[in-house]
């Protein structure tokens, strides 16, 4: 398998979940900033994704999968013994779901591009932070109700998903102060071996 990934962004999240899950892959980098977009082979990547984004997932019959949610599923299924999602059709399947959705549509798509395109002017991205804090100030009372991690004690890919997207609040400028359950998650998730791997590789591959 191989995936296709930028540092930086949200395909830190699948590469995270495929060390967690044990499984070989292939990395191939995209530039997401150049028109055409090219990968480090010199592949056109709208061949893979026609929507240019990553991540995309290539699978060894050539099977191309998108979408980051579906993505981090197909891995976590690939190995149920780790535990990384409940199984396919119980309920706390679909809770998983209902979280994926969630930072998927109300924080990953509220940080970008909104708070990494200036040129989209401060009334925008001032609209994006607030609209973030009211979705942080819910993950944190789900959290202080039934935490440490989303899904209650177990680690799950959606805490994966959602330590990858809160870890641009830095860079765009979204305060996390207010919400002490939320950097609870967020110090225990980054403290991973595979958490700390995956980021370790792709600095290394990006100073290459
Ligand atoms: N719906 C997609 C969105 C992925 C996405 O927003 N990718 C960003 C990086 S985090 C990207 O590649 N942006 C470059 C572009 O849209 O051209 C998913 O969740 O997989």
């Amino acid at each position: 398998m191989k995936l296709y990934y930028a540092t930086g962004t949200c395909s830190l999240s699948p590469h995270i979940v495929a060390i967690e899950a044990g499984l070989a892959l292939e990395l191939e980098r995209v530039d997401i900033k150049a028109i055409p977009r090219l990968t480090e082979t010199g592949a056109d990547y709208a061949r893979i994704n026609p929507n240019l984004y990553v991540p995309a997932l290539a699978l060894d019959d050539g099977t191309i999968v998108l979408e980051g949610t579906a993505i981090v599923q197909y891995l976590a299924d690939l190995a149920p013994a780790s535990g990384l999602a409940p199984p396919p059709g119980t309920l706390a399947r679909v809770q998983l779901q209902s979280w994926l959705g969630f930072i998927a549509t109300e924080l990953h798509k509220a940080y970008s591009p909104w708070l990494f395109h200036p040129e989209y002017g401060a009334q925008a991205q001032d609209v994006a932070r607030s609209r973030i804090a009211a979705r942080l100030d819910y993950v944190e009372r789900q959290l202080a109700a039934g935490g440490p991690y989303l899904l209650g004690e177990r680690y799950s890919i959606a805490d994966a998903y959602l330590y990858t997207i809160l870890g641009w609040s830095a860079y765009a400028r979204v305060d996390l102060s207010a919400f002490p359950q939320v950097n609870n998650l967020m110090a225990r998730v980054g403290e991973r071996p595979a958490v700390r791997a995956a980021l370790r590789v792709e600095a290394g591959r990006q100073a290459a």
